[in-house]
């Protein structure tokens, strides 16, 4: 009885010992593909070769990645990687390596915008708001090239709350107009007579020392638009923006009017010789600057009415830009003076140079009267 079963097992060894066989061939043929997979995947993220040039102030990127494979062999992919280095997407199409300019209107904007002064601005947030900003408070779009460099200048002394609620503002509809901009608020140092213009001239001179810039827009830090289609740019005559002000019911207060926020090109600037150096204290200085860009032979450009609205942030009259009473006999003379006063013969030393996110702040002694 024993030897039968023992026959018996021996008819069925031959079938059952080609079937161990032939599963353990096939696992083993398994697991030979499965570790040359997993081999390569590994080897790949380990060589993905990264150049560090493709990091710009923007946060990401799309690059050409080398993945290297265990053979030598290399293969180009996309990969759109945040400026900290992390790849977030794979396979994105590819980057053009020659962007195309802007469009002459910015198919970004809204139009007519609400503005007010209510809340408290909180700059942390305002830096958290635009991502996109390098230092300095510097941007440019991505997608294509801006249509204008514009460095945009800010005469400064004590108006900290006003400052944040303009770039609180500012940056938003800076971007959206598709702007290759950057921000210069040149502070006057020391408790002297306050001087606009020369701050302006400052700014200019500046500016130019850091970046190509060939357009200029000059604003008071207490106006902001309130239609973003009143781009801060240049045209082909020198533009006046702050045309339609909430302070004087939304219209000019006089058609030579050229004060508050102004655009001009580097060209338009160099003609006039700048702006006076001598005015200090308030008042007559934008009136002479529109004197000169008259006795060039330039005509002032601006936006409609509805398009230039802006609003002014109230406040009481600063300490130390008291009414210059010399204003109206200077603004009489701006046919000879302008010949010598001006960018040819200004002159400053630079105390400070501070860098935010938002913004570069430029300190200066631009000396006294
Ligand atoms: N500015 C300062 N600090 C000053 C003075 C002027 O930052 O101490 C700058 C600032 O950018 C301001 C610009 O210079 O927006 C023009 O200043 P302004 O005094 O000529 O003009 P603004 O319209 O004031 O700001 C006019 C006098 C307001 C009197 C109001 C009385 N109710
Ligand atoms: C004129 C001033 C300008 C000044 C404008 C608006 O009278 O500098 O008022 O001033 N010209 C002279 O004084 C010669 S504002 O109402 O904004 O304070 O910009």
């Amino acid at each position: 009885m024993q030897e039968s079963v023992l026959v018996n097992v021996g008819f069925f060894t031959k079938p059952c010992v080609v079937l161990v066989c032939l599963c353990g061939v096939h696992l083993i043929v398994a697991l030979f593909f499965y570790l040359t997979e997993s081999t390569t995947k590994l080897t790949n993220y380990r060589k993905v070769q990264l150049d560090s040039d493709i990091f710009t102030s923007q946060t990401h990127r799309t690059a050409a990645l080398v993945i290297q494979y265990d053979n030598g062999t290399e293969v180009e992919v996309n990969k759109l990687i945040y400026s900290n280095g992390s790849v977030i997407k794979d396979d994105v199409e590819e980057e053009p390596t020659v962007l195309e300019s802007c469009p002459e209107t910015s198919p970004l904007l809204v139009g007519p915008m609400r503005v007010e002064f209510s809340e408290p601005v909180n700059l942390d947030m305002v830096r958290k708001g635009n991502p996109q900003l390098g230092m300095g408070g510097r941007y440019k779009p991505n997608d294509c090239v801006a249509l204008q460099k514009v460095a945009i200048i800010i005469p400064f002394r004590n108006r900290g709350e006003h400052l944040k609620y303009w770039l609180h503002y500012l940056h938003p509809i800076l971007q959206r107009q598709q702007l290759d901009y950057g921000i210069y608020v040149i502070q006057q140092d020391g408790e002297g007579t306050f001087n606009r213009a020369k701050l302006l001239n400052v700014g200019y001179v500046e500016a130019l020392k850091e970046y190509d810039y060939d357009c200029f827009v000059f604003s008071d830090v207490d106006i902001i638009p309130m239609d973003d289609r009143n781009t801060y740019k240049c045209s082909s005559q020198p533009r006046h923006l702050s045309v339609s002000m909430d302070k004087f019911g939304f219209r000019l207060p006089y058609k030579q009017y050229f004060g508050g926020v102004s655009a001009m090109s580097k060209e338009q600037f160099q003609k006039i010789n700048g702006f006076p150096n001598n005015y200090w204290g308030w008042g007559g200085e934008d009136d002479d600057i529109f004197n000169r860009l008259v006795f060039q032979g330039m005509k002032i450009s601006r936006p409609s009415g509805d398009m230039g609205k802006c609003r002014m942030i109230r406040h009481s009259r600063d300490k130390k830009n008291e009414p210059n009473p010399q204003r109206f006999r200077r603004i009489s003379h701006t046919r000879q003076t302008m010949k010598t006063d001006g960018i040819k013969s200004l002159s400053y030393k630079v105390v400070d140079i501070e860098k935010d996110l938002l913004y570069t702040q430029i300190t200066v002694d631009i000396g006294k009267p």
